[in-house]
């Protein structure tokens, strides 16, 4: 309890002491009169605490301060009124008096249980923005890192997109492994893998009652396979979420482009999302329309993309079938493309857009790449890449696989602006991650850790103005808590502030991350950090969009204070994080090698 509220609540105990001593004895005695004043002195102290305490002006209209204040007035007179009487009222008044003690009692009640409540509850948070993610879109961006699995018949043809006229017979890797997908994606940090259970060429990896044209007609397993529940399996063994990739485009089916493949595309969703337990996400590609097999016609077919797949209807077959599932489209609903398949998001990079007039497939990519401040929906930006040329695997490209420090470029410029890093690694033909791909991905994860394993303003003093909330929530402390769910907030209307962290000595860094508490929406739309350096105070990085997570790659100075001045936010900004690192020797070459651009490194 702080210190406002043990007085405030001594103020209850006297007072209702002296009120109620009163009441049993129906007579006003001295020691009444003076338990009154006792309740008064404190209720006026833990008032004034409170005043203290609480953020920017005091509003005398506000209807906690105003009840407050009435039922103190009123205490006031009625201690007053009770002296007088004790000293010189008639023994009548003294004998009825207790009456009013009880209604001004009474009256003081209610600010008492209401400040109470508003103790309890009233400074939870900072008011949220219009636009905040659901629970399940904030549990998503924490994944940071997902994988993806491209696996299908284009495996074993060598190709990228299959044309689906491939027999199933090409399908038949030798040593499938899903549980060797599983634990590389897990030891080097995707918290969720998906898998594309139909590609374009429509070749689908586990047994359906709707189309021929999968594992069953293949030589792996005797036909009796299926990808996508050992994929499951072993994702869920391996503490990983899953989601799954269902082609809209078909080039095997004969009825793609007329309404029917609507049913066919529809069954085979509710195939994967009722018969294979919980499923994170849903990844519906853009990529559609084009000549293809269809079923021996061998021809051209166009949709419209604006309507052929009703997608309002089709998404909410998908909730219905699974509530939680997250869905991905260049429109969202839940998830959306970052407009380009490098990996890399816009230097500003909102997590809200209007999706409204969004068609999946003819987004406007500039428009994804930083999303929209003023957009009327959150949907999570996701960066998608191959760690090799291809989306899948081909052995000519063996010896091309992103190297540590190239998958380090991505990261900082996917994860490092507010996206979610969707990071593809195919397996080959016998079913399994390829050794380079694996290597790679476990130098890059070793560089990672490396550079983020010590963060170098942990528990510093951090300083500087914040919106004033009962037991200190929002103090500039939280920024260097470890604990990502408490934050710093400015205070309410001003939307630029200054933090200043001591780091005590000059400490090397060259490193910045920045985390806003998203939860309660996106708010920073500019930033300057700034370093004492030898006594001199300099600029050393500066940026937009902050988000769920910013890092800023800088040169490397020594300084021994660090300012972060918000220089513009949409409402009052807040910031549940910051950290300083040094990166690993590993990293350091990588930035020299590929000199990145300005923009991280300012
Ligand atoms: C694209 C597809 O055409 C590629 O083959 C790959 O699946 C990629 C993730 O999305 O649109």
């Amino acid at each position: 309890m702080t210190g406002s509220a043990v007085l405030i609540t001594l103020a209850l105990v006297f007072y209702t002491l002296g009120v109620w001593a009163e009441r049993i004895a129906h007579y006003l005695k001295p020691w009444h009169v003076a338990a009154f004043w006792t309740g008064l002195a404190f209720d006026v102290s833990g008032t004034w605490a409170m005043h203290r305490l609480a953020e920017g002006p005091f509003e005398i209209l506000a209807p906690h301060t105003l009840t407050g204040q009435i039922a103190l007035w009123l205490m006031l007179i009625h201690a007053i009124w009770a002296t007088r009487v004790v000293r010189s009222g008639s023994e009548e008044s003294r004998i009825g008096f207790h009456r009013y003690s009880v209604v001004v009692w009474l009256i003081w009640l209610i600010p008492y249980f209401g400040g109470m409540y508003m103790g309890m509850h009233g400074d939870a948070d900072i008011a949220p923005m219009a636009v905040v993610p659901s629970a399940r879109q904030v549990e998503y961006q924490r994944m940071e890192m997902i994988g993806f699995v491209h696996f299908t018949v284009n495996t074993f043809t060598d190709r990228e997109w299959g044309y689906g006229d491939e027999s199933p017979a090409v399908f038949h890797p030798t040593a499938l492994d899903a549980d060797q997908w599983a634990s590389v994606a897990s030891e080097v940090g995707f918290k969720e893998l998906i898998l594309t259970a139909k590609h374009h060429d429509g070749f689908v990896l586990w047994p359906s009652a709707h189309t021929e044209h999968s594992v069953s007609g293949s030589p792996w397993r005797e036909g009796r396979g299926d990808v996508v529940r050992e994929f499951v399996d072993a994702a869920r063994r391996h503490g990983l979420e899953v989601g799954l990739y269902l082609s809209p485009w078909d080039r095997n089916h004969s009825d793609y482009g007329r309404p029917e493949y609507l049913q066919f595309y529809r069954s085979q969703l509710r195939e994967l999302l009722t018969g294979y337990g919980p499923i994170s996400e849903l990844w519906v590609d853009g990529a559609n329309g084009g000549n293809g097999w269809y079923g021996g016609a061998d021809e051209e077919r166009r949709i419209d993309r604006a309507t052929y797949y009703d997608w309002p209807q089709t998404w909410a077959l998908v909730k219905t079938l699974q509530p939680e599932i997250l869905i991905f489209s260049d429109a969202g609903p839940d998830i959306r493309w970052i407009g380009n398949e490098h990996g890399y998001a816009g230097e500003t990079n909102w997590s809200t857009i209007d999706t409204d007039g969004i068609v999946v497939g003819a987004a406007d990519t500039e428009y994804l790449n930083s999303g929209d401040p003023e957009g009327g929906q959150w949907v999570v930006p996701l960066c998608d890449t191959s760690i090799r040329p291809g989306w899948f695997y081909h052995a000519s490209e063996d010896d091309q696989v992103k190297t540590p420090r190239e998958l380090l470029e991505v990261y900082y410029r996917s994860v490092g602006r507010n996206c979610v890093l969707l990071l593809n690694v195919p397996p080959d033909t016998r079913g399994l991650l390829h050794e380079n791909d694996v290597s790679a991905l476990r130098e890059f994860r070793r560089i990672l850790d490396e550079t983020f394993d010590e963060d170098l303003a942990a528990g510093r003093p951090v300083t500087g103005s914040y919106h004033r909330g009962r037991g200190g929530a929002f103090v500039p402390a939280h920024l260097v808590d470890g604990d990502s769910e408490s934050y710093w907030a400015a205070r309410s209307g001003e939307p630029t502030a200054s933090l200043e962290i001591d780091l005590g000595r000059p400490t090397y860094f060259d490193r910045i991350m920045l985390q806003e508490p998203i939860r309660l929406g996106q708010r920073i739309a500019a930033f300057t950090i700034e370093g004492r350096v030898g006594g001199q105070w300099m600029e050393i990085a500066r940026g937009t969009t902050v988000g769920y997570k910013r890092l800023l790659r800088i040169s490397g100075v020594e300084a021994d204070r660090v300012r972060i001045v918000v220089d513009r936010s949409l409402a009052q900004p807040a910031l549940s994080r910051v950290g300083l690192f040094e990166a690993s020797p590993g990293e350091k070459d990588s930035t020299r090698a590929s000199s990145p651009d300005r923009s991280d490194s300012e």
